[in-house]
């Protein structure tokens, strides 16, 4: 092993080839002796058996590799959106990646999010059109598709012939032999130096462009562009040159102190729970001790492994630049930072989970063993902010999607041997207050309590969250009760008059009292949603939807049905633009009568249009519109039940 890595990940649309793409690399660098097929069920990284069966990716897979004497850590993440928290976690562990784009299907939604995230952690990033073999690659369509929707600054590092076909045909355009004049001016545009020497007409040398290219590609002013066809493996040994060439070594520091990511957690029957961990700076040892400061607790590691070849080999120990999966922490969760926060890339959102679906079992003696099975589901992906209602021997979940579900379903059986239902998913509503209000209680009966609050609630932004001061002094309330107040806020609004989430709303607590005998932090706790409450009552809330951002690609001579359907589920969307007999249209749709639409529109075009989707956040809707949902628990509303519980629990 050598002490140069490089830590890549491979992103992209659901089917454009990462899977495949990924095991020709293992492949090629000797880490696997024959090569698998995602459609055989036989791949790398597609391991899970639901993977198999389904052919789609579900979590991300790391693996190390050689190649040119550099160690390659790749990352292969799912490319479905139901799974985007995966791959959320997944950016923060890199330092570049590969973005695929089919050569049929093009950019796409999901492919543009992708961007917006690489561009805001700003890592060099790869573009590779894969499947040029494929009947309908136009590359000269995506690639213009590419400087129009995701940025004009490519280096196209190849041509193609014979696209569309497996005699499709792969030439270099940038080498010591083949200096392309577009490439050329490109890299000078951006170097001044270059660019002098080139209007005086001196001679510019290929390798002080080639060098000029590799740093303007680690500051993202340049983005190489490459072709290939992970099915008749093309284009993917000039991908591992790029790689190898283009694309920034680890520059992590072992005397730092220690910071990580854990971007992966699997469970293993006998290990426990394992962590894919990135480490950015320090190192890490078998037997010692380790924050996970995101939870403030230490753990003992028991044996940090690597997939070397095929096998898992303990490698005692983990450096700064390095990926390895840690084993040991039991209460380790998917996105704990490891240590100190130093040099992790920036939390990304790439969708949100806006359906929520209560879960059972099909046979009732099996709820516990769901439960705890939900509870380790949970700390993999914390993003499902499972809600277990006790007393109503009930959980909830939120899911990113319908495929989501099944895997969900396919996993407890295949792991746990447990057979389960879902309810009906419903989307997640939110709710605003519908205009100022006041929000008043005066806990200070059965005795021993006191806590008196008053809030101003005011409706805030869209998407503005919850703002919450205090104008109180701590002669009125003291600190430590005020810091219970501001704690209990977030949950108060986990439900409001409708039953969903309060948001979007500025909270001012303006007046109360404490008494120095009989108040207890916990009667504040009791009382603030309460207040919150009385104050909402009054004034009503406003439900808010999840809107959708959509565009449809199809032919022209479906675009009056398109429309129409469209039209009837409550769509906005601009002016169509259309190209060469084809159009696409974009617009905002709600989540709740978008569902099932790819199933329509499949049938519109005979299965021709291609619908994609990302989330663009929340909207007020009438309450026809909407959906309520119960109220989980006892409402602060029915205020002598609601104390009784409360004073129970802090009990
Ligand atoms: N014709 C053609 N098919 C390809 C190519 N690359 C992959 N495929 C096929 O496309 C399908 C999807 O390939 P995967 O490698 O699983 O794609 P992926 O991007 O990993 O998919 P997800 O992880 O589910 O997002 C499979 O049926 C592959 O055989 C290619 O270059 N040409
Ligand atoms: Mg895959």
């Amino acid at each position: 092993m050598n002490n140069k890595f490089i830590n890549i990940g491979i992103v992209a649309h659901v089917d454009a080839g990462k899977t495949s793409i990924t095991e020709l690399m293992l492949f090629k660098s000797g880490v696997i002796r024959s090569l698998g097929s995602v459609d055989k069920g036989t791949s790398q990284s597609d391991w899970l058996s639901v993977e198999k069966q389904i052919g789609i990716s579900v979590r991300s897979a790391s693996a190390s590799f050689e190649w040119n004497n550099i160690s390659i850590n790749l990352i292969d993440t799912p490319g479905h959106i139901d799974f985007s928290s995966e791959v959320e976690r997944t950016l923060r562990a890199l330092d570049c990646a590969i973005l695929v784009i089919s050569a049929v299907e093009g950019v796409q939604a999901h492919t543009e999010t992708l961007w917006r995230a690489l561009r805001k952690i700003d890592i060099p990033t790869i573009l590779f059109i894969n499947k040029t073999d494929r009947l309908g690659a136009d590359t000269e369509a995506i690639v213009s598709e590419i400087k129009n929707e995701l940025t004009p600054h490519i280096i196209c590092m190849q041509s193609i012939d014979n696209e569309g076909s497996s005699d499709v045909d792969i030439l270099n355009t940038f080498s010591q032999k083949n200096i392309n004049e577009e490439i050329t001016e490109a890299i000078i545009n951006n170097d001044e130096v270059l660019m002098e020497k080139y209007f005086n007409e001196e001679s510019v040398s290929f390798n002080s462009l080639n060098s000029s290219l590799k740093d303007q590609i680690h500051k993202r002013q340049l983005f190489p562009l490459l072709f290939g066809s992970a099915k008749f493996n093309i284009g993917i040994d000039k991908l591992l040159e790029v790689i190898t060439e283009f694309m920034p070594i680890a520059n992590g520091d072992v005397l730092k102190p220690l910071s990580g990511i854990v971007f992966k957690v699997e469970h293993d029957k006998t290990i426990g729970r394992i962590a894919s961990v990135r480490l950015f700076n320090g190192s890490l040892k078998n037997r010692e001790n380790v924050l996970i400061a995101t939870q403030n607790k230490e753990e003992k590691i028991s044996q940090i492994r690597k997939l070397q070849g095929q096998k898992f080999e303990d490698i005692g120990e983990l450096r700064a630049g390095d990926t390895a999966a840690i084993c040991g922490l039991s209460c380790v969760r998917a996105g704990d930072v490891i240590g100190s926060y130093g040099g992790i890339n920036e939390n990304v959102s790439l969708n949100t989970a806006l359906l929520t679906v209560k879960i059972s079992p099909e046979n009732d003696k099996d709820f516990s063993a769901l439960v705890r099975a939900m509870n380790i589901l949970t700390d993999e992906d914390p993003e499902i902010d499972l809600l277990w209602l006790k007393e109503e021997r009930e959980l909830h979940i939120k899911v990113m999607g319908l495929i989501q579900l099944e895997i969900l379903e396919s996993i407890l059986l295949d792991r746990y041997e447990l057979k389960i239902k879902f309810g009906k998913p419903t989307v997640i509503y939110k709710e605003t207050p519908a205009a100022l209000c006041y929000g008043y209680e005066e806990y200070t009966m059965p005795k021993p309590c006191w806590a008196v609050l008053k809030f101003k609630i005011e409706p805030g932004e869209r998407a503005s969250g919850i703002i919450y001061k205090s104008e109180v002094g701590v002669n009125d309330i003291a600190i430590r009760y005020q810091q219970e107040v501001e704690r209990t806020i977030p949950l108060a609004l986990r439900q409001g008059m409708h039953g969903w989430e309060v948001t979007d709303l500025k909270i001012t607590l303006i007046g109360g009292e404490d008494h120095n005998i009989h108040s207890r932090a916990g009667d504040f706790a009791v009382a603030t949603p309460m207040a919150i409450m009385n104050g909402l009552k009054d004034i009503g809330t406003k439900l808010l939807e999840p809107m959708l951002e959509f565009k449809v690609k199809a032919t022209e001579y479906t675009l009056g049905k398109i429309i129409s359907s469209l039209t009837l589920l409550r769509a906005e969307f601009g002016n169509p633009q259309i190209y060469e007999g084809n159009f696409t249209l974009e617009g905002i749709i709600p989540l709740a009568s978008s569902m099932n639409y790819s199933i329509k529109l499949s049938s519109i075009s005979s299965g021709k249009a291609k619908f994609s989707t990302k989330f663009s956040g929340y909207r007020e809707c009438t309450l026809e519109l909407g959906e309520s949902t119960a109220f989980r628990g006892i409402n602060p509303l029915d205020r002598a039940k609601y104390i009784l519980k409360a004073r129970k629990a802090i009990q």
